[in-house]
């Protein structure tokens, strides 16, 4: 995130919680589901955040290969492991806790399949990228889920996997400038977290049940989203119940432009998505090394 960051100090109160979304479970991919919020029809685009999906996979099912040009995806293991590979040879296991945060650009070709033995879970969130930076190189940024930054105070853990919180900073440089907090509160525990002004955000609830905005709301519950309103400083949350509350805190800065989708390409006009369709298909501008490529997981399943 740049070091211009705005946070509001117009106002002590919450962001209100505008809108309130139940993700129901959906088939995604080859086999598997996912529990898809933003993204959906209802809410095609929160500038600048494309999906969020609460995925869970069992082999032989997952997501074997396919394309990405135009944004960034930033898988964040919950439970298991899943295994990447690209048609750049890189290949690696994402594991609970561990944090991959993908900048595809120009183009990515990988497959992303569970590990061979129970469910895997995790949360994989889609960020745009702005016009300047959908067709630059691929890079990954890779965390293991003992150096994700980590603090806990007054009942409170945060797992900082971009941005700032409780005085503790991800080293994850974001594109996009964007905020994303793990957030664990334990019964009675509450926060304030501050959130840039301008910025969009929502909440996604994955444990417990939680008090948003305005303490005088009702509990909400697991796999909903909570979308906030502009007004406020950031975001106060109570946990009143006697379980333990989990949830993400995402923010982002718009960007404000056309958004044109085409599956795992997003451009900004239907002639560069066009464009990209030709690339992938002639194996160019970013796709050469999709040619000759095959994941070693789509091999061995024999798809
Ligand atoms: C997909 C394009 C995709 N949600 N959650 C089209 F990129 C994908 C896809 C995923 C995905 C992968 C993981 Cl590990 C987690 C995900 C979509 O790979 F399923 C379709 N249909
Ligand atoms: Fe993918």
């Amino acid at each position: 995130m740049p070091e211009t960051e705005v946070y509001s100090v117009s106002s002590k109160e919450s962001r209100p919680v505008v809108r309130k979304f139940l993700a129901r479970p959906q088939p995604e991919g080859f086999g598997a589901t996912v529990r898809r919020s933003i993204g959906r029809f209802e809410l095609k685009y929160f500038d600048p955040f494309l999906a969020l999906d609460e995925f869970s996979v069992s082999a032989p099912y997952g997501f074997p290969d396919h394309p990405h040009r135009g944004f960034e995806t930033v898988t964040y293991m919950l439970q298991g492991a899943v295994t990447h590979e690209d048609f750049e040879g890189n290949k690696g296991s994402i594991e609970a806790g561990d944090l991959q945060w993908m900048t595809a650009g120009r183009g990515i070709v990988h497959s992303e399949m569970p590990a061979p033995h129970g469910t895997q879970k995790g949360l994989q969130l889609w960020i745009n990228l702005s016009s300047k930076y959908k067709m630059i190189e691929p890079r990954y940024q890779e965390i293991g889920r003992k150096d994700v930054a980590e603090t806990a105070k007054d009942g409170v853990k945060v797992r900082v996997i971009a941005g700032e919180a409780l005085g503790i900073r991800s080293p994850i440089y974001t594109r996009t400038p964007t905020m994303y907090l793990d957030f664990t509160l334990k019964p009675g525990a509450q926060i304030r977290q501050p959130i840039p002004v301008s910025w969009n955000a929502f909440v996604y609830i994955l444990e417990g049940e939680g008090i948003f905005g305005n303490i005088q709301s009702s509990p909400v519950t697991a796999h909903h989203l909570l979308l906030l309103g502009s007004s406020g400083y950031g975001l106060e949350a109570w946990n009143k119940s006697s379980k333990s509350l989990r949830f993400i805190l995402v923010g982002g800065e718009p960007l404000g432009e056309p958004v044109v989708q085409f599956g795992p390409f997003v451009m900004n006009s239907q002639e560069e998505i066009d464009r990209t369709i030709e690339d992938y298909e002639n194996c160019t501008n970013g796709f050469e090394k999709a040619k000759h490529w095959k994941s070693e997981s789509t091999v061995l399943m024999g798809y």
